[in-house]
């Protein structure tokens, strides 16, 4: 367990830790020499329930900021209150702060109390009424002394007692870095609190925003040297990486799992303005943001109101001054501008937000979907809502879900995936039914067609699925055999083209024609005169007749009997077989034809176009897998052999 002090400058803290761990935690000459703390400081005791781990921080209105760098990663808190000096303004600045963060376990220590008269029950009651509106209020009040030892025993097992914070162990691994420093012998050290997942040595993590790979060499857990470390301990963790140099590392930073590295400068958020506030916060207030180890100049902008009035609670958007690391879920806490008072703080609902309509009312329903802590119930809601999808690894990587533990959460929602997005299981059956029912109203009002093209069949769909998941609905209804494909056109398995009675009548003209001579038939000028119709008739006849997937038109006005491409394309394919290239070489293919050499290369031409066959200098390879595009080859193929057999 962590404890976080917390409370006016000198009024006791570093003492007060001092009496707790003996241990001294303002190691700084500068602080020894002023008396003072300035930066974090770290001791840790050893306790019947585990070692317990401090992080003390200083008091003074100058370095809140540091305040809440090390308060980020606590479980509970250490307010310190001397009773010579009753409740300060840090002593307010710091509970709000704590409160903001959600820290709801706590003691206060009344230090001085050897020096203090009977003060205590006055100072008791200001620090009661301080905390009774916070996450705290149950906070247990002990009177001590850091000089006599008296209460000290009393605070530690108080202490012990609180007990950790719950924290996301089964996360990907999370470190907020609040210090780097290199060590003779060892190398570059980062030290932070492991808000989540685990840290094994050996561990290939990342240094974030920067980007630079890293490798965990040794790590100290609760300063323990340890091979592995635990969400909630504080950790120092010796690292090494190719372009790692300590001037990389900034407190603030994090080192994490790479796949959730995404440093964002755009941040939904709920934010509260504290109650003492004397006026609204209003829109692009500029501020200071204080989200883990790290704070950065930002903007506020309130989504659902115009101001937020003190006390009172909104949704807005944070615009950053540079990408930092975040997460939903994380707490943040907000100062004003030239940093001399906090104003508020909240949490992180989307860390990757859009950047348009974000005031837009369907927005404004998702981010109050994606509010509840659970995951599982954060994605129910906000597939309940329109559109009923959402990209998937980006959901994930906000709410810093490893891949093995999103099925536990997608089967809880439930939510599907399909393709690139999570779906809730009634918006993917009504996808597929849209699919059928508009395909099979095409159908019925197109009957001599084959069909409809993917992308206008999608543009039909009233739920309008995005390209990637709509490809695997189609995918899945194909495989059932529910949908069927006929080169572009997608048609229901059940749907038998019919052709119009005109049409009827003049194919099997036509299909004795194109058969005679089927390597080599006539071109649309000459069918038309062997018709006896105009030519104009006969293109617009065999165009129909392309369209039911009868014929195919190899060159222009050159049309071929559909199972005659497929039996070219077998023939291709047998002949790629039997070259020693295992290519099509096209000298090859027209002696096998007979049909002359131009014609052969205008096959060979529309097979390259249809991406059976591309070019490879001069021959062409062949890909077996699509040799079925054009469907069956013809019972009777072959039994009118070629004029001439090369074989
Ligand atoms: N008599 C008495 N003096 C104390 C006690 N605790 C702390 N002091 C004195 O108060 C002064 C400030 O103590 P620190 O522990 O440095 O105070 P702090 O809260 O850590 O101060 P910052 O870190 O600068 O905010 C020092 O001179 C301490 O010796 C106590 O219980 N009794
Ligand atoms: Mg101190």
């Amino acid at each position: 367990m962590i404890i976080g002090t917390a409370g006016h400058i000198d009024h006791g803290k570093t003492a007060l830790v001092k009496a707790l761990t003996g241990i001294d935690a303002d190691r700084l000459a500068e602080e020894k020499r002023r008396g003072i703390t300035i930066d974090l400081g770290f001791a840790y005791t050893d306790m019947t329930h585990g070692t317990l781990g401090f992080v003390d921080v200083p008091g003074h209105e100058r370095f809140v900021h540091t305040m809440l760098a090390g308060a980020t990663g606590i479980d509970a808190a250490l307010l310190v209150v001397a009773l010579n000096d009753g409740v300060m303004p840090q002593t307010r600045e710091h509970a709000a702060i704590l409160d903001l963060l959600g820290i709801d376990r706590g003691i206060v220590a009344l230090t001085k109390a050897d020096i203090a008269g009977d003060n205590t029950p006055l100072v008791a009651a200001e620090v009661r009424a301080l905390l009774a509106a916070t996450a705290l209020h149950d906070a247990a009040v002990l009177p001590v002394s850091a000089v006599t030892g008296d209460g000290i025993a009393a605070l530690s097992t108080a202490l012990d007692t609180l007990g950790a914070k719950r924290r996301d162990a089964g996360g990907h691994p999370r470190l907020a870095v609040d210090r780097a420093f290199t060590l003779a012998g060892a190398g570059l050290i980062v030290t932070g609190t492991l808000v989540a997942g685990r840290i094994a040595v050996d561990d290939r993590l990342m240094l974030s925003p920067p980007g630079l790979e890293l490798r965990v060499r040794g790590l100290h857990a609760q300063n323990r040297v340890a091979t592995t470390a635990e969400a909630g301990q504080r950790v120092a963790l010796n690292i090494t990486g190719p372009r790692l140099l300590k001037e990389a590392v900034t407190r603030g930073d994090w080192v994490l799992h790479p796949d959730i590295h995404a440093p964002t400068a755009s941040l939904d958020a709920r934010l509260r303005v504290l109650a003492d506030e004397a006026a609204a916060l209003r829109a692009d207030t500029p501020v200071h943001l204080h989200l883990g180890a790290v704070h950065v100049m930002a903007r506020v902008h309130p989504l659902d109101c115009d101001r937020i009035p003190p006390g009172e609670d909104a949704f807005v958007r944070l615009a950053l001054d540079r990408p930092i690391g975040a997460l939903a879920g994380d707490r943040l806490v907000l100062r004003d501008a030239g940093a001399s008072r906090t104003i508020g703080g909240g949490s992180v609902i989307d860390p990757f937000p859009p950047s348009r309509g974000r005031r837009t009312p369907a927005r404004l329903v998702q981010l109050a979907a994606l509010q509840p802590a659970a995951t599982d119930v954060a994605l129910r809601q906000l597939l309940a809502l329109p559109p009923g999808w959402t990209d998937r690894a980006r959901f994930l990587r906000a709410r810093n879900l490893p891949a093995a533990a999103a099925d536990g959460v997608q089967a809880a929602a439930p939510a599907v995936t399909v393709a690139d997005l999570l779906l809730a299981p009634a918006v993917h059956e009504a996808m597929q039914r849209e699919m059928l029912q508009v395909l099979a109203a095409w159908h019925a009002g197109a009957p001599d067609q084959p069909g409809l093209q993917a992308e206008r069949l999608r543009q039909q769909l009233p739920l309008r699925p995005p390209a990637s998941a709509f490809r695997a609905v189609v995918e899945a209804l194909l495989r059932r055999g529910v949908v069927r494909q006929d080169g572009p056109w997608l048609r229901l398995g059940t749907h038998q083209i019919r052709l119009s009675a005109a049409d009827e009548r003049l194919w099997p003209g036509i299909r004795g024609h194109l058969a005679a001579e089927r390597f080599r038939p006539p071109r649309t000028r000459d069918l038309a005169k062997l018709l006896a119709m105009p030519e104009p008739a006969a293109r617009a006849a065999l165009k129909r007749l392309q369209r039911v997937g009868y014929l195919v038109e190899v060159a222009p006005d050159h049309f071929f009997l559909r199972e005659t491409v497929a039996e070219m394309a077998a023939i291709a394919a047998a002949l790629a077989q039997d070259d020693p290239s295992g290519q099509v070489i096209a000298a090859a293919f027209r002696d096998r034809l007979d049909n002359g050499r131009k014609v052969a290369i205008q096959i060979l031409e529309y097979f390259d176009r249809a991406g059976l066959t591309a070019r490879v200098g001069d021959a062409r390879g062949l890909r077996a897998d699509r040799l079925g595009m054009f469907g069956p080859v013809a019972e009777d193929a072959g039994t009118t052999a070629p004029a001439k057999d090369h074989w």
